[in-house]
């Protein structure tokens, strides 16, 4: 620098100021508008549309009387506004934003429609920067904040990606020696019975044991039974792959003393397994999954009770599946692979309205213990993680009633298919995982609800438990 100044030749001098301004700005640039991927996961019916919609309409009107306290940049007034941009990723379908919100606040609000595909927004947060030197550098500051909705299911790929077809097929027939896999296999395997995997391929034959393999998945996701670890993720969920020849494989038993004929419907099954790891890996985990910075998991903890222990067990086992990438040392191939970025993660257990307040306590306590292991080996790798239980639309409010002597917390709203409010006691959740001999007792039935207004609301926006929280934890901090 000083030499710099002492420079004699003054057109050298202001080139070099120039070059000094310039980068100053570059910098200013740089630490003032940033961009935030945040990746949004969950099963199926976890609430992930929901919550993104909500979360968008939240930040749009946060100005026109917040909803939003426990985000600071709205508490200290420095929110400027929001608004939707054009979407960077020009082959990702944009979040239906409009057409959700219409559907959730309408005059008679209907849950949105399921969707089964990655979709994604855009959205420009302007705000006061907090600190004052950042406001001497510029009064305003923009963050970019990209939001990617996408089924969870398809994580669960990620695990097949380390096992050669016959180790998966051995994994997945061992599942299927368990109720309720064993009932609900019956009728592929019986079919298996009377195909020789040692014979010729043909497409014939590998479409229609591929499909009665389908249908199993598919009846172990119905609602009744609630199955979630089912894989390969997209034969429940095919996004663009609908009838591509890839989805026309299924686990085989181990071949016995004719091994793998060349151009057997073993080996042809077994390559279309290779090219499925091959264009899941490619295609979606890598173009996407490297390339998020946060990461919320949302969990349907209470549905998952409702349905039962092998339900549940079986969403604990999705669960370190899904979060596998964070179980892998720097070495392995899933990290060289897809070496995520993400340095903040989110476990949301949601619909904490179909409970009453004073259950959030267990609801959280019971979600920790459940992400005990994740959260702990994404800890380890420096990730900051944090779980909370909320509610993206409150449909229901806390009414504590005496009832023989007792005082006992109700919640008020429409359940699902009726017309009229009611006051339901929908129980208590436990804080641990309930033993198998507690399951029988507890018999959870947790009521699910319309999407009305509870009477008590009055904030221009709709109301929310912790939403404002969870927004607080995945971007505040780029919000300063
Ligand atoms: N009461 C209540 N129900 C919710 C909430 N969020 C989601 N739901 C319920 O969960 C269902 C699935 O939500 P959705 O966002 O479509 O799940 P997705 O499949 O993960 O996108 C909805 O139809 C609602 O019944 C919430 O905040 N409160
Ligand atoms: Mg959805």
């Amino acid at each position: 620098m000083i030499s710099f100044f002492k420079d004699k030749h003054p057109e050298r001098l202001a080139r070099q100021l120039g070059q000094v301004v310039h980068q100053l700005d570059d910098l200013v640039h740089l630490t003032l508008n940033r961009t935030v991927r945040l990746a949004v996961t969950g099963l199926n019916q976890s609430g992930k549309t929901v919550f993104t919609t909500t979360l968008i309409h939240h930040l749009l009107h946060a100005l026109q009387g917040s909803n939003l306290p426990g985000m600071n940049v709205v508490a200290e007034n420095r929110l400027l506004g929001t608004r939707i941009m054009l979407q960077p990723d020009r082959e990702i379908p944009t979040f239906p934003y409009e057409r959700h919100v219409r559907a959730l606040l309408a005059n008679k609000p209907v849950w949105p429609v399921p969707t089964d595909a990655i979709s994604a927004i855009r959205l420009a947060i302007r705000f006061k920067p907090a600190g004052l030197m950042s406001r001497k550098l510029a009064p305003s500051s923009t963050l970019y904040l990209d939001i990617i909705d996408y089924p969870g299911e398809w994580l669960l790929d990620l695990p097949m990606l380390k096992l050669t077809f016959e180790e998966w097929s051995e994994q997945t027939l061992r599942l299927c020696e368990e109720e309720p896999r064993r009932t609900l296999a019956a009728h592929w395997r019986a079919h298996m019975a009377g195909v020789d995997p040692s014979a010729p391929a043909e497409e014939a034959i590998m479409r229609p044991a591929a499909e009665r393999y389908t249908d199993f998945l598919m009846s172990c996701k119905q609602s009744k039974i609630g199955l979630s670890f089912l894989q390969p993720g997209r034969f429940t969920i095919p996004g663009d792959l609908k009838g591509a020849p890839l989805l026309t494989f299924c686990p085989l038993a181990r071949p016995g003393a004719e091994g793998v004929p060349p151009g057997s419907l073993r080996d042809e099954m077994a390559n279309r397994y290779a090219s499925y790891q091959k264009l899941v890996a490619e295609g979606f985990l890598k173009r996407h999954f490297s390339r998020f910075d946060r990461q919320i998991v949302l969990l349907d903890l209470l549905g998952a009770l409702n349905r039962g222990p092998s339900a549940f067990a079986d969403m604990h086992t999705s669960l370190g599946a899904i979060l596998e990438n964070f179980h892998h040392g720097p070495s392995s191939l899933l990290s060289r692979l897809f070496a995520p970025r993400i340095d903040r993660l989110l476990f949301a257990a949601t619909k904490a309205d179909y409970v009453a307040a004073n259950q959030h306590h267990n609801m959280e306590r019971l979600l920790r213990r459940l992400v005990a292991r994740s959260a702990n080996d994404a800890s380890f790798q420096g990730v900051q993680v944090q779980s909370q239980a909320l509610a993206s639309l409150r449909c229901t409010r806390t009414v504590v009633r005496e009832h023989q002597g007792r005082r006992l917390s109700f919640v008020q709203g429409t359940p699902k298919g009726r017309e009229k409010e009611t006051l339901l006691f929908p129980g208590e959740i436990p804080e641990n995982v309930p033993e198998a001999d507690e399951w029988d007792m507890h018999r959870f039935h947790f009521m699910e609800f319309e999407p009305r207004r509870p009477p008590d609301a009055e904030s221009p926006t709709p109301p929310h438990i912790r939403l404002d929280q969870a927004l607080e934890f995945l971007v505040g901090d780029k919000l300063t």
